[in-house]
């Protein structure tokens, strides 16, 4: 099993993404888990990723290529990870911040909620604050989840709170936010209802969140 897993991870590193899918499948094929398969291999191959990227060994267009790789990788995954009930549990609307194009981590949270019978409206990336406002008047969500991968798109979030009080509606919907540089200090900073660590915490996070 080790060897499927450490081969995926050094595709990852080192972004070989045409061989990334054979790779993921034969892993598969040998019957280890795809939630393994992403927390044992693939995460931690983006995270020798960033730390080559912060040692100067690697620069921003090899950052980019491993992330194709994990892309590639996570949609030959996704079906085999989303088994969704028939009935909404209910509604997220989901973003990451402005300034912020980091969408690998949102992506992966996104398809465990829509896993665990979610409905799950995906902003996309460097999601601007009236936009995202907007749409939670329009949909009233249960949840507004927040994604950022960066010091300095942080403050984003803060702004999104700010904002959901100054158009009366923060009463009307939960705040979960996540991403590396986050953490519970920082959401009861900001007024966020919780913090999610990683995916498979941020489903459990969504299913209290409702259940109250
Ligand atoms: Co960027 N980048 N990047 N990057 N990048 C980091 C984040 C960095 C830590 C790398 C480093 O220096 N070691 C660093 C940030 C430093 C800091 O702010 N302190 C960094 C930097 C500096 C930058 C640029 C500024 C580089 C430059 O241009 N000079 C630039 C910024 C662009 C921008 O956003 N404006 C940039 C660009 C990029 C790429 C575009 C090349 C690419 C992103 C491609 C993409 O996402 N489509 C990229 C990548 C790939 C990374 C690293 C290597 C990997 C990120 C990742 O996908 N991780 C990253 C280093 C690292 O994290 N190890 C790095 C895997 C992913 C599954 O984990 O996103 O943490 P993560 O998500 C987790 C949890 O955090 C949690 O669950 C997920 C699953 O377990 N989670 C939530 C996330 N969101 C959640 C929401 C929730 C709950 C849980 O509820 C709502």
């Amino acid at each position: 099993m080790s060897e499927h897993l450490d081969k995926i991870r050094e595709a990852i590193v080192g972004g070989l993404h045409n061989e990334i899918e054979e790779l993921v499948s034969s892993a598969v094929d040998a019957a280890i888990a795809p939630q393994q398969i992403v927390n044992e291999a693939m995460i931690p191959g983006m995270d020798v990723v960033g730390q080559k990227f912060s040692t100067n060994e690697i620069f921003v267009p090899e950052m980019l290529v491993a992330a194709v790789t994990m892309n590639k990788g996570l949609d030959l995954l996704k079906p085999l990870l989303q088994k969704a009930g028939s009935v909404s549990k209910g509604t997220i609307v989901m973003c990451t911040v402005k300034g912020d194009l980091h969408d690998i981590g949102k992506n992966l949270v996104i398809m465990m909620l829509e896993g665990a019978g979610f409905e799950v409206i995906d902003m996309g990336v460097d999601m601007n604050v009236e936009t995202l406002i907007a749409k939670v008047k329009e949909i009233k969500p249960d949840i507004l989840g927040l994604s950022a991968l960066l010091t300095t798109t942080l403050p984003e979030m803060a702004k999104v709170l700010e904002s959901l009080e100054a158009n009366g509606i923060r009463n009307q919907v939960k705040v979960m936010i996540g991403g590396a540089p986050v953490d519970d200090a920082y959401s009861e900073k900001i007024g966020a209802d919780a913090y999610g660590g990683d995916a498979a915490e941020a489903v459990q996070i969504a299913r209290e969140l409702i259940t109250g």
